[in-house]
């Protein structure tokens, strides 16, 4: 019995690499092309994937399993970031235990002051965030640096740089496209997730980039325990959502600075809406 690697799934046949080959093959039987995720781990015979082993992890958006790191890619300007896009996304990695590192690409578009303001209330928070300018080949040594052992993920919206990122770490040559003006977005918009081998038993993904993301399917009250800054505070309560019970050590922080203004705003925000969700969510 033979495995392998699925880089990419196209229609109803999935690339996979297997020892020294990439194949190109078809699900078996009740196993559908659909139901295959780039990342996926699979069992293979003759021509077919006859089984996909059991998930480490599995990312909605992007559609890709068994992650080590999420790269949240985002950049200041073309286009410009939007924070609880970012926010939403480290939850999603968060909700699965997916440990998730943010890169702000295009830094030769922004101050200097621009990037630490950005940067400052994740660093605080906990993650780590590099900032890269893939032209001039800046910051690519130190990401290069942080990639783990496994499959790390490229995600973010449309034209920040995540193929081009891809190819900075790389010597593959991926279509990159110039923003248009009008839709903002890359014209060599990336289509599908795609697995790259990037050596020493790394693998990059490059995804296709999404704007709008769901919160996780987690009750509204285990939101508190997606945000690594609220972590190890003192509530007076147990259950305490950090909203506006008495003696809460977050608020208690958030007063002393200690914790971010926008990052804290945009949890109440996120905690209403999960709130505010249908009872088939919780
Ligand atoms: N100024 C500047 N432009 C960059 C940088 N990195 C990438 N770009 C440009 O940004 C545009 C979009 O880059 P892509 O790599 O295609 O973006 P993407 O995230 O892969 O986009 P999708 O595939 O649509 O999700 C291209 O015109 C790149 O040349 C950078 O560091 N600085
Ligand atoms: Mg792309
Ligand atoms: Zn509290």
């Amino acid at each position: 019995m033979k495995s392998g690697v699925v880089l990419r799934v196209l229609g109803d046949r999935a690339q996979v690499r297997s020892g020294e080959e990439v194949l190109s093959l078809r699900p078996k039987g009740v196993l559908r092309a659909d139901g295959l995720l780039a990342g996926d781990e699979v069992e293979i015979s003759g021509e077919h994937i006859t089984k996909v082993l059991g998930r480490r992890n599995q990312l909605g958006r992007p559609p890709v399993a068994n992650a080590s790191l999420l790269l949240v890619v985002a950049t200041l300007r073309d286009p410009p970031v939007q924070p609880s896009d970012v926010d939403r996304i480290l939850l999603q990695a968060a909700a699965i235990d997916l440990p998730a590192a943010i890169v702000v690409n295009k830094r030769d578009l922004a101050t200097p002051e621009e990037l630490s303001e950005f940067a400052a209330p994740y660093r605080n928070a906990g993650y780590e965030v590099l900032e890269t300018a893939t032209i001039r080949r800046e910051g690519i040594a130190e990401l290069q640096a942080i990639l783990p052992q496994g499959l790390s993920v490229l995600a973010g919206p449309s034209g920040v740089g995540k193929s081009s990122l891809l190819s900075a770490l790389t010597d593959i040559a991926v279509d990159v496209g110039a923003v248009s003006a009008r839709l903002r977005r890359g014209r060599h918009t990336t289509r599908s997730a795609t697995l790259y081998e990037i050596g020493e038993g790394r693998l990059l993904a490059d995804t296709p980039g999404f704007s709008a993301l769901e919160l996780p399917n987690v009750p509204a009250a285990k939101l508190r325990d997606l945000y690594p800054e609220f972590q190890d505070r003192e509530c007076r309560f147990n259950d305490c959502v950090h909203r506006a019970e008495p003696d809460c050590g977050v608020r208690e922080a958030l007063g002393l600075g200690l914790i971010d203004e926008g990052r804290y705003e945009r949890y109440c925000r996120f905690l209403a809406e999960l709130e505010g969700r249908p009872p088939q969510w919780h």
